[in-house]
Parts: structure tokens; C-alpha cells; sequence
């Protein structure tokens, strides 16, 4: 059979030379696209002996390792739905994604399954293990020891452009986590146009320090570099060590913010140590218009910042050939439409008036996963998706995010809404109320404050209130400062006002001096 253009697997290898390296691992391994292929091909047939169906979801929760990105490929071939989970959440906490996506399968780190046995057990979801490879002789978990026996050969179930490939949850403004939906094509599409835009080829080197249970580490920057046939120097995660070593052997490199901030903070990342450097790509947060110029000062680089969401995967991009205007998120991809509306009554506003960012095009997703209220409420009746971005597109049509309509705070590129964390932290004993918000970070650019009142007569600590919820949620979501105050300020309609703790506790994070 030959390749079917629409479908994501074969779509983005679709101009591979199999020989070609594909990543250079830490552990000395070399992977070519034939490795792909094979080991993908390997995961595809368990999976399929395990029972899946064609749309049916496998779950993962797992180190970030070359196994796992296979696993993902060969969920993708098997027609299943890839569905990855952050590994700093806790087991409450992916309790809520399996019984709300329903999996098929659900593998998870070794280390972890014990604190899984019970749930998969009642929710009828099979469970298996993936840890990290080490030798042939060391066992990682049920899917890696099955792999080595099952055969790599598979033929691709068919899908057509609008079935779902992936789905990622992302929180919500009342709490609860929605599961975007991103069908073959949404995901195929933008990684052709990211390849062509940012001019990727077989001769590229990404360094990947990234995590591959979101959008910017598992499609921006994997399914870009398939797409082009290049390889990747993939790394567990963003050591600074780590990176500075291995940045004379890219060409490329993406990260959040936190990734050049803490570059820029280490002499050793100089000029000559990135001569070789073709392109640095900046998403998912702000970059400062500070970073991007001490960035070009130090390295003669301009960073090149992008915007995207899990929703919509990238919408905007500042041109490769052209000026990179720090402060701003370029220009819509080919093939994206974006406007500027008024966010109370849905008019498109003119070019530098702020509003809510809008957008369309075959990058946005197909909705939350059985949540159709909450998907039509954030698409305008012409298919418009409401980003609850707030931006402008400035005259020479330059897009600018000035802020966020939603109540969200992205804190190391993560995102956390404050509404979930309030409801855990009301829950604590002698809390009457309290409010999340994100104040600078010197490092991950927001940093989570949590202001809580005391109910009547009660003492509350800070230490106590985040002793009792370090196991509740995963830890980066967790406040780095708790105040106890008398009451929180609340405008006439009794609405708290969150500007006003911004402006009281903005310097948590920036002095040494405990405010009170
Ligand atoms: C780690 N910690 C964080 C944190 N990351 N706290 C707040 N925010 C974060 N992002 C905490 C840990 O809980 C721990 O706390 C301590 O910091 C050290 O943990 P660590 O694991 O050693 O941290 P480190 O490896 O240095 O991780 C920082 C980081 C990482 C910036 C490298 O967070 C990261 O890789 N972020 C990238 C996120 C990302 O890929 N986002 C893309 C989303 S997609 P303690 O208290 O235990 O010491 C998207 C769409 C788009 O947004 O447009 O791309
Ligand atoms: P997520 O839901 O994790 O995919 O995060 C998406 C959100 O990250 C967007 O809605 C924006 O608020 C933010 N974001 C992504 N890229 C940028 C950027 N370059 N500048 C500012 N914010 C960004």
C-alpha cells in the first residue's frame, strides 16, 4: 500500500531517507528513521494485540525517553489517540484524566504502578509499564521487554485528515481539565508549514531539551524535524550543563523563555559557542523584550519567537528572512486566519486597537473531548477560536500579546490556572478563602502566590497549608509563597480583586524583604 498523504505517520515521513540519523541519545545510542519505523512498528503490533481499536486512546505518564516518543508514533500508526500526561502529576490528579478520556491502555513509569493498579483495576483500563532503556539486559517496564519479541513490521490503519491523532488536556479557567482534540491533519499541517517557514532540512540538528507530554516538545519541535528528515540531539531534559556541551553539535534549538534566561545567565554560553547556530525558537510564554536583546548582544542571534496554544498548535510566527521584532509574535502562518475582537461584543477591531485574539484555520483543534458546551462557547459562530488571549496587530501586522482575558498563569512555560489550585487551598482546614496569582520570576518568568484568610478565629500557617497539599496536586502548580491576611479586596460587585494582590505581593520573587 502506498503512503496516505493524510495520515500524520506517513505525511511526515513521507520525504525521509530511512538511513538518515534521526536522534543521538544520551546514553551513546544513535536512532536512524529506519529505528522509526521498526520500533514504532514494534509498539503499533502490541498495541493492536493489546486490543485497540481504531480511536481509541493510550494514555501515557512516562519518563521522556526515545522509547516514548516511539510509543506515540506507533499509537498514531496503530489508529489510536495519543494521550500524554505531565509526569509531575500526582495520581489524584491523573485519576481525573483516565476517567474522563477512558483509554484503552495507560502505561506509566515502573516506579509508579503500584500507586495505578487500583484505578486501572476500576476503571477496566489495561495497565503497563515503560521506564527508561538501559541494556538488553535490564527490564523497563512491560512495553519496552514485550517490544523486543513483537514484530516491526506493520501496515498503518487507515485515517482519514479529521480523525484524532492526540489528545492534550489543558486546564480551565472553572477548573476542570478539558481534553483538546488535534486531528491527523491538525497536527501534519503545522509541521509542514513550521518546516518550510523556519527552513528545516535534513541537514538540521535540533537540540531537544524540552518535555514530550505538550505541544511545544512533542509536535512543535518532533513532528517539524520529521517532517524535514533532519535529527535531534535528544536529551532527558533542560540541564544547563547538559545543553551548553551539546550546543556546538546543533543547528537548532527551541525552548521556553526559562531555557534562554538561564543561558544568558551562564558565561559559558558565548558567541562562538553558537557561530554554528542556524535558529533559536522562543514559545509558549512571553519573552521579554530585554531577553531578546541581550540575546542578540551576547550571540549576534535574534531569537525567533513563535505563539501557539494546545488548542490551535502555532498561529503566529516572526519571519525567518525577515525582521524578528522583539516584543511581538510575528505574523499568522500561511493558512491561518487571525483577528482582534472586542471581547464583549465579538467585533473585529481595527489594527493596534487591543482585544481577545481569534483564530482559524486547519492548526485549530476539533473541540474538547465530550465537553460540546465548552467547545461551542469558544468558537465564534464563523469558526473563530476565542484564544482568551488579549493582543493587537500592530500597522506593519505584527501580532502582539499584551495579556490574558482567561485567568491563567504560565509559570516555566506551564500552565496553571489559578482556580484549580483556590478550590484545593479553600478546602484546607481553617481556610475560609483564598486567591492564586502569578507575580514575576526571576526564572520561570511567573512564579504562584496564594493569598488565603483565615475563617473565623482560626490559625493558619503557611507551612501547614502547603504540608497538606504537597501530595494533592504536582508540585510546580504548588504556591512558592503563601500570605495569610485579614480579607482578600474585592470590588462593589464583591469581585476579588486580583490587580490589587498583583500589586502587593508583585516583589515576592524579586527581593529578599517578606511583605506583609
Ligand atoms: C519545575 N519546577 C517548576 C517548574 N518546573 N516550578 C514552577 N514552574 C515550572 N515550570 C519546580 C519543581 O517542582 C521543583 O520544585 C523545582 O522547580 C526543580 O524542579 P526541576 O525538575 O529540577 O526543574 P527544572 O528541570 O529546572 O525545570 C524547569 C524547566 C521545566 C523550565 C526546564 O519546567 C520545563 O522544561 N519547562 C518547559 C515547559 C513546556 O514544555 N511548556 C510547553 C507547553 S505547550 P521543588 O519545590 O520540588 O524544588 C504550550 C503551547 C506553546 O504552551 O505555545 O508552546
Ligand atoms: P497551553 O495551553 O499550555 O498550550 O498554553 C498556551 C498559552 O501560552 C497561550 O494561550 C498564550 O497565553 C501562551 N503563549 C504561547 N506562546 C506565547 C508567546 N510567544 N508569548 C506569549 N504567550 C504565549
Amino acid at each position: 500500500m502506498s503512503p496516505d498523504p493524510n495520515h500524520l505517520f506517513d505525511g511526515l515521513l513521507k520525504n525521509v531517507n530511512l538511513e538518515h540519523a534521526f536522534a543521538q541519545l544520551d546514553d551513546g545510542r544513535w536512532y536512524t528513521y529506519n529505528h522509526v519505523m521498526e520500533v514504532s512498528g514494534r509498539f503499533a503490533n502490541m498495541l493492536v494485540q493489546l486490543g485497540l481499536q481504531p480511536g481509541d486512546r493510550v494514555a501515557a505518564q512516562i519518563p521522556k525517553s526515545i522509547e516514548a516518543l516511539m510509543l506515540y508514533l506507533g499509537t498514531v500508526r496503530a489508529g489510536g489517540v495519543f494521550l500524554p500526561l505531565n509526569n509531575a502529576y500526582t495520581a489524584g490528579e491523573v485519576e481525573y484524566f483516565l476517567d474522563n478520556a477512558t483509554p484503552r491502555v495507560f502505561v506509566c513509569d515502573p516506579a509508579r504502578q503500584p500507586e495505578f493498579e487500583a484505578l486501572a483495576q476500576r476503571l477496566g483500563v489495561r495497565l503497563e509499564t515503560m521506564g527508561v532503556w538501559k541494556d538488553h539486559q535490564t527490564s523497563a517496564g512491560t512495553m519496552l521487554d514485550a517490544g523486543t519479541v513483537s514484530s516491526p513490521d506493520f501496515t498503518n490503519v487507515e485515517r482519514g485528515p479529521d480523525d484524532l491523532a492526540a489528545i492534550l488536556y489543558t486546564s480551565g479557567t472553572t477548573g476542570r481539565s478539558k481534553g483538546a482534540m488535534l486531528t491527523h491533519d491538525n497536527l501534519l499541517s503545522n509541521a509542514i508549514v513550521l518546516k518550510d517557514l523556519w527552513a528545516f532540512t535534513e541537514e538540521d540538528v535540533l537540540l531537544h531539551a524540552l518535555p514530550i507530554f505538550h505541544t511545544h516538545g512533542l509536535f512543535v519541535a518532533t513532528n517539524t524535524i520529521m517532517a524535514a528528515g533532519g535529527q535531534m540531539i535528544f536529551l532527558p531534559g533542560f540541564k544547563i550543563d547538559r545543553v551548553i556541551e551539546c550546543l556546538p553539535g546543533a543547528t537548532a534549538m527551541m525552548g521556553v523563555p526559562t531555557f534562554y534566561t538561564r543561558l544568558l545567565d551562564d558565561e559559558r554560553f558565548t558567541r562562538d559557542l553558537t557561530a554554528h547556530m542556524r535558529l533559536f525558537v522562543s514559545g509558549s510564554a512571553p519573552l521579554l523584550a530585554e531577553t531578546h536583546i541581550e540575546f542578540e548582544d551576547r550571540t549576534g542571534h535574534r531569537i525567533l519567537e513563535r505563539y501557539g496554544m494546545t488548542e490551535t498548535n502555532m498561529n503566529t510566527s516572526n519571519p525567518y528572512d525577515a525582521d524578528r521584532r522583539a516584543g511581538t509574535v510575528g505574523f499568522p502562518l500561511p493558512g491561518v486566519s487571525l483577528r482582534v475582537s472586542d471581547p464583549e461584543t465579538g467585533d473585529t477591531l481595527e489594527r493596534d486597537k487591543i482585544g481577545v485574539i481569534e483564530v482559524k484555520g486547519p492548526n485549530v483543534f476539533a473541540g474538547y473531548w465530550q465537553m460540546p458546551e465548552k467547545t461551542s462557547e469558544e468558537f465564534r459562530d464563523d469558526g473563530f477560536f476565542i484564544t482568551g488571549d488579549l493582543g493587537k496587530v500592530d500597522m506593519d501586522g505584527y501580532v502582539h500579546i499584551v495579556g490574558r482575558a482567561k485567568d491563567l498563569i504560565i509559570s516555566g512555560g506551564y500552565n496553571i490556572y489559578p482556580k484549580e489550585i483556590e478550590l484545593l487551598l479553600d478546602e484546607q482546614e481553617g481556610v475560609l478563602e483564598s486567591a492564586v496569582i502569578g507575580v514575576t520570576h526571576p526564572d520561570f518568568g511567573e512564579g504562584v502566590v496564594g493569598v488565603v484568610v483565615p475563617a473565623n478565629g482560626q490559625a493558619v500557617s503557611e507551612a501547614a497549608i502547603l504540608s497538606a497539599i504537597s501530595d494533592k496536586i504536582a508540585r510546580f502548580k504548588q504556591p512558592k509563597k503563601i500570605y495569610v491576611v485579614d480579607e482578600l479586596p474585592r470590588n462593589t460587585m464583591g469581585k476579588v480583586q486580583k490587580n490589587i494582590l498583583r500589586d502587593t505581593y508583585g516583589n515576592t520573587f524579586m527581593s529578599e524583604e517578606v511583605q506583609t
